[in-house]
């Protein structure tokens, strides 16, 4: 079997699933102090294959969204360690939770309070009991509208990865949760080889079509919970959670052959291409911002000793 012919099929593959794939189930954040009314609000929401995390206690908020990475937050008004519109207020004091939808569901009826809980941005009110059609209506909505605003804010055109602000986000996200988790991490920065040349000699287009198969076989080849993003023009990276230095170079040395081997289209003809990369394991305690530096040491390492090679 001709492995290069089968992975540019799979390369194919994934490119006409990308555009006909079934979307992830919606993920719903419920903050209630009351189990038996977050428990409800669950079992409808589930019905219709709707993901639910419960948070019963909102000092624990920002680890669940963290964690679960919800779509968006139904949120309880009055609870009695801090009420629901104090939640909203600091949430969208948070670039990095500002963006996510929140959806009041409470029994409360004065109608100035619910317009100050939407004030400080619910983007919804929804009176308890509510009707299950009514919910599920309101809460798909939500959640449609959004991921298609974040598509086009978060991914980037070409490759539909995560951007460069996008990508350090979920870093940090990431750094925190592997620090209250007491796991490792490992952060890979990829960089094309003598890239130049290959959009001098065969043009942008052509230059386009290979950081395109990049992405797609890094989609294919790394695991669901490996977050992939666009850097920059040619540079890729890569937050493998839960995984060490060793690992992690394994990981992206079989990325960088079977890369080595993909042939790319270009008119008549096939071209091959490499890249080289750098690993950093990251230490406890250490900001994102030197774990990168230290992964762009180790890839620069990697040009120095002759490129298509992977250094930590
Ligand atoms: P090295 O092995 O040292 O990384 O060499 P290089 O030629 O890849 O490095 P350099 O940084 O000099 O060049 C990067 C090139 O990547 C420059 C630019 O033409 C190309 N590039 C950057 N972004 C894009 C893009 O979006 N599309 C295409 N086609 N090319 C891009
Ligand atoms: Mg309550
Ligand atoms: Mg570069
Ligand atoms: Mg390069």
């Amino acid at each position: 079997i001709n492995n290069d012919v089968s992975l540019m099929r799979t390369v194919e593959k994934l490119e006409r699933d990308a555009h006909s794939r079934v979307p992830d189930p919606y993920r719903v954040l419920i903050v209630d102090d009351s189990k038996t009314q977050s428990m409800h609000a669950a079992q409808i929401l589930n019905a219709v294959g709707i993901i639910t995390e419960a948070v019963f206690d909102p000092l624990t908020l920002f680890e669940h969204i963290d964690d679960f990475q919800p779509d968006m937050i139904l949120m309880d008004m009055y609870m009695p360690q801090c009420n629901g519109v104090e939640l909203a207020t600091v949430l969208r004091q948070l670039p990095q939770y500002d963006r996510i939808p929140i959806i009041f569901l409470s029994a409360e009826e004065d109608v100035a309070k619910q317009m100050a809980a939407m004030a400080e941005g619910g983007d919804d009110f929804l009176t308890k009991p509510v009707r299950p059609e009514i919910l599920v209506a309101t809460v798909q909505h939500r959640c449609k509208r959004n991921r298609a605003m974040r598509t086009w804010m978060e991914r980037d055109s070409l490759t539909g990865l995560y951007d460069h602000s996008h990508i350090l986000q979920r870093l940090q996200a990431e750094l925190h949760r592997a620090e209250r988790q007491k796991t490792h991490l490992s952060f890979a920065m990829i960089d094309l080889d003598k890239f130049k040349a290959v959009n001098d000699t065969y043009g942008h287009p052509a230059g386009d079509r290979v950081l395109k198969n990049l992405s797609l076989l890094l989609r294919q080849r790394l695991r669901k919970t490996d977050i992939i993003g666009r850097y920059g023009g040619e540079e890729f990276v890569v937050i493998l959670p839960e995984t060490d230095a060793e690992h992690a170079r394994q990981v992206m040395t079989e990325l960088l052959h079977a890369f080595k081997d993909v042939r790319h289209p270009v008119g008549e003809k096939d071209i091959q291409c490499s890249f080289s990369s750098g690993v950093a394991q990251w230490i406890p305690g250490e900001a994102a911002s030197d774990l990168s530096v230290r992964a762009d040491t180790a890839l620069y390492a990697a040009k120095e000793q002759g490129r298509s090679r992977v250094e930590v």
